[in-house]
């Protein structure tokens, strides 16, 4: 009796969901969504778990939350996983994060290369571990004909240096006459940040309840539509992001409407 009524709710539940992502579908869905995953600390606080057991329990957000934006259509899902600053954290919490991208991809490569998903980085690889990168790069490899969503991971990122070192490749080419100052505008400068290849993100999402950009892609966020939530990461589910986007929908909508 009680099982048959966990099912119902079970299948209740699922079907409303699709129907979510089919109502979604017929609108248009964000091309490039960018998320801040903040609050994996304060998740294991709540539960007297150390601070990696939030981390951990955040990796598999990234898997539930990469699926769901692969079947939606989006293009681009750049999620920041590490920020230049978060190596002042203590030793062991960095060393067991820098252990997460070969856990993830030891896990999940298959399924990701099963589901069309190309693995993309932006970020300073030099100071990485070296285990770290080689999985990136090998991931990167062998999803680098794969032409579904594209999962770009911001791991050691930081976007005011970007910019600075932008500026530097600018002055480079000046200087040796590759670029001449009337030809330098918005798009020619975009073209030397990270993100070159990608559009600017349509959408930012942050959890957690902070309110603020943390030097997370600053040129590129100029104009998306931004999306906050109190949410912690671990906790965040298909139906937050189901909501973030009919927000975005709603928005587009009503400047649509204004034009
Ligand atoms: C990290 C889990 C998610 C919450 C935020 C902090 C901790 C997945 C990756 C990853 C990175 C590259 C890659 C495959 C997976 C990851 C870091 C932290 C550094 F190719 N989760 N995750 N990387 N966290």
């Amino acid at each position: 009796m009680f099982n048959k009524i966990r099912l119902w709710k079970n299948q209740n539940n699922s079907s409303t969901l699709r129907d979510k992502i089919e109502a979604i579908k017929k609108l248009p869905v964000p091309e490039h969504v960018a998320i801040i995953m903040d609050g994996n600390g304060r998740w294991a606080k709540k539960r007297a778990l150390p601070r990696i057991a939030g981390h951990h329990e955040g990796m598999k957000v990234v898997r539930k939350t990469t699926m769901l934006a692969n079947d939606l259509g989006v293009k681009t899902l750049t999620l920041y996983a590490f920020s230049t600053e978060n190596w002042k954290r203590p030793k062991n919490e960095v060393e067991y994060i820098m252990k997460l991208p070969e856990e993830f991809l030891g896990t999940f490569l298959p399924e990701l290369v099963e589901n069309n998903v190309q693995v993309k980085m932006m970020g300073y690889k030099n100071q990485l571990p070296v285990h770290t990168l080689h999985a990136i790069e090998k991931a990167m490899e062998e999803t680098k004909h794969n032409n579904g969503l594209v999962l770009n991971f911001a791991l050691n990122y930081g976007s005011r240096a970007e910019i600075i070192d932008a500026v530097k490749q600018v002055l480079n080419d000046s200087k040796s006459g590759i670029l001449k100052e009337n030809e330098l505008d918005e798009q020619v400068f975009s073209s030397y940040l990270m993100t070159s290849e990608f559009a600017d993100p349509d959408l930012l999402i942050r959890t957690s309840g902070e309110i603020r950009l943390s030097n997370f892609m600053l040129w590129q966020l100029a104009y998306s539509e931004f999306w906050f939530t109190d949410v912690l990461w671990p906790d965040f589910s298909e139906e937050h992001l189901l909501e973030a986007i009919e927000v975005f929908q709603k928005r587009q909508r009503r400047f649509g409407g204004i034009l």
